[in-house]
């Protein structure tokens, strides 16, 4: 079935639906279910053609661990917000990463709610104004990445939507790996905070290195790390069972 796409021209969501395209081409698209969210991310399932469902705003990931259980053999993808993940659900996050559910959380990072038009998030940062920070957010962003290697996710990696074939690389990786998989993608929202820009002169491509968690802190301006940067081998929740 044909879906119109209804992202606005020049949405970072793009550059990460060509890198799924290509992923699914690669794993089979048999072998692939994707769970989504609700957001303007969740739409990049309407745009695949594959296997998936749609959960209620941060609750793809219960769904998803619902599913892997069911069949085992699936490869479980999430599409995900850092409204849905950071927001309204974050406690599901933190404890799949740490039951080490074999599923893959994709984290498309615009740093705040772009469907329901531009508030701010956990992720947006300090000083941001939007419909619901008029006068600036006064909170301090959360670092996803850091959240998750507390919560013991076995696999932590960030790319940038406008990398394709890293980020499609990223992916299959990330689908691979045996047990909870976290995938942050720097995702630019020209409509409502453009930081294509920003990003393309700070992104860089770095080898695996725990430290690099915390290098770019969501705060400064400095260089961003992209890539895998914790990987371990321990049982999955599935194998407990
Ligand atoms: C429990 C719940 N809270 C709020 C909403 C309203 N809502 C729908 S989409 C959305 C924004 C989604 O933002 P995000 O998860 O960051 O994804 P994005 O649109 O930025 O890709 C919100 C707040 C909802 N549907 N359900
Ligand atoms: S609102 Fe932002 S994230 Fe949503 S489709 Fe438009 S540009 Fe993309």
């Amino acid at each position: 079935m044909k879906i119109e796409n209804t992202w606005c021209p020049g949405c970072g969501n793009f550059g990460v639906l060509e890198s799924m395209k290509r992923v699914i081409k690669e794993l089979g698209q048999k072998n692939v279910v994707l769970v989504s969210d609700i957001g303007c991310n969740s739409k990049i399932v309407d745009y695949l053609d594959v296997s998936s469902l749609n959960s209620l705003h941060g609750r793809p990931i219960p769904t998803a661990s619902g599913v892997k259980m069911a069949n085992p053999k699936l490869k479980v993808i999430v599409f995900t917000g850092d409204g849905g993940s950071l927001n309204e659900g974050i406690s599901h996050l933190i404890h799949a990463a740490k039951k080490n559910t074999d599923i893959t959380v994709i984290m498309h990072n615009n740093r705040l709610f772009a469907l329901t038009t531009g508030q701010y998030t956990a992720a947006s940062p300090k000083g941001f104004k939007s419909k619901s920070t008029p006068y600036g957010s006064i909170e301090e962003p959360l670092n996803p990445l850091g959240l998750m290697k507390a919560s013991k996710a076995s696999f932590i990696g960030r790319t940038y939507s406008s990398k394709i074939d890293y980020t499609k690389d990223m992916i299959i990786e990330a689908v691979n790996h045996k047990g909870f998989s976290f995938v942050e993608i720097l995702q630019p929202c020209p409509s409502f905070f453009d930081t294509f820009k920003f990003y393309n002169e700070r992104v860089y491509e770095a080898p695996r290195n725990e430290k690099l968690i915390n290098e770019w802190d969501y705060i400064n301006e400095s260089k961003i790390p992209l890539g895998v940067f914790y990987k371990e081998e321990r049982p999955t929740y599935e194998d407990e069972i």
